[in-house]
């Protein structure tokens, strides 16, 4: 009895310690730039491994979103950690995507913040560049920090990348984003996104950003968001589209007519099912997204359109950080 009582608390020792370890490898200066991105002190800069390959376009566009760049590395150290990188990207052969383009002139590679390839350490594999079929204007890196060009369309694993240099914080909503408004009372952020998306993209956009297409739990945040709409009134939101609908994160795109929020609730369950005079109306050929109006009662719009939409940050969760070392 007592030698497993011992044992179990070895073992409680063994775990707590392996959790302590796990947590020593982060070190942060400042503040956490964004959930699952990883501080390397050296480089001065956070990073995120995206393992789900994309096109080169879809990458920029992740880290875009994310607030951050899809990856250039600019000195040896920063081609070594990308190579351990490589090292864990379970394929055959496997090579990154860089933020390295030749998109405005063929030939001419230049990095996403206007760096010429030459004025970068870097070098090319054998038999590379090579523009296989006149269509390479990407660059990967391979596990031997080699570079190639390739058709953008394929699709490789990407590296984001965040410098801390400069970087401000917004306390409040514990986000670099200044444009999330904390609402107190309800321990909440909110940012109105003032270039228009249709709701998938939205969503996505949200996301990135560690938050949500923003769900109403009650008057009171409805009332919020109604007043945070009166700060952007049309006019001062560029740009030729119906500025008075905004996306929010419910839906019935599974049953018609069957509105559920972003997390499965009903409109009932979530605190706030108030539509709009004549609404929902299912406007041909169907509204199957969220949105509000500008008083904040909801209506259903179509899913394609360009319009407005708020993302929501609860301030409370925090999301564990992935190590660029583990696995
Ligand atoms: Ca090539
Ligand atoms: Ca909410
Ligand atoms: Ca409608």
């Amino acid at each position: 009895m007592l030698i497993t009582y011992i044992f179990l608390i070895q073992l409680l020792a063994g775990t707590l310690y392996a959790a302590t370890a796990g947590t020593k490898q982060w070190q942060y200066t400042g503040s956490q730039f964004r959930e699952y991105y990883e501080f390397k002190s050296s480089l001065k800069a956070f990073y995120k491994v995206h393992r789900v390959p994309l096109t080169w376009h879809d990458a920029r566009t992740r880290c875009d979103r994310e607030g951050a760049e899809l990856v250039a590395p600019e000195t040896y150290e920063e081609v070594d950690m990308l190579k351990s990188v490589l090292e864990k990207v379970n394929a055959h052969n496997p090579s990154l995507f860089l933020g390295i383009h030749s998109l405005f002139m063929k030939g001419n590679f230049v990095t996403l913040s206007d760096v010429n390839l030459e004025d970068l350490s870097l070098t090319w594999e054998f038999g590379e560049p090579n523009n296989i079929a006149n269509n390479e204007n990407c660059i990967t890196m391979n596990q031997m920090g080699r570079l190639a060009d390739t058709d953008c369309n394929s699709v490789h694993p990407f590296v984001c990348k965040r410098k801390a240099k400069n970087m401000s914080w917004n306390n409040e909503c514990n986000t670099h984003d200044a444009a999330y408004t904390l609402a107190p009372s309800l321990s909440t952020c909110y940012k109105l996104h003032t270039q228009p998306k249709n709701w998938t993209t939205g969503y996505d956009v949200c996301k990135a950003e560690g938050g949500y297409l923003a769900i109403i739990n009650s008057i009171e945040e409805r009332d919020f968001l109604a007043k945070l709409l009166e700060k952007h009134p049309p006019e001062s939101i560029l740009g030729n589209f119906g500025k008075d609908i905004i996306y929010i994160g419910f839906h019935d795109l599974f049953v018609n007519r069957e509105y559920r929020t972003l997390e499965g609730q009903t409109l009932a369950e979530a605190g706030y099912n108030q539509f709009a005079g004549n609404q929902p109306d299912d406007a041909p050929p169907g509204e199957r997204c969220g949105s509000i109006f500008r008083n904040a009662q909801l209506n259903d719009a179509w899913c394609d359109r360009l319009f407005l939409f708020i993302c929501e940050r609860s301030i409370k969760k925090r999301g564990k950080a992935e190590s660029l070392s583990a696995q």
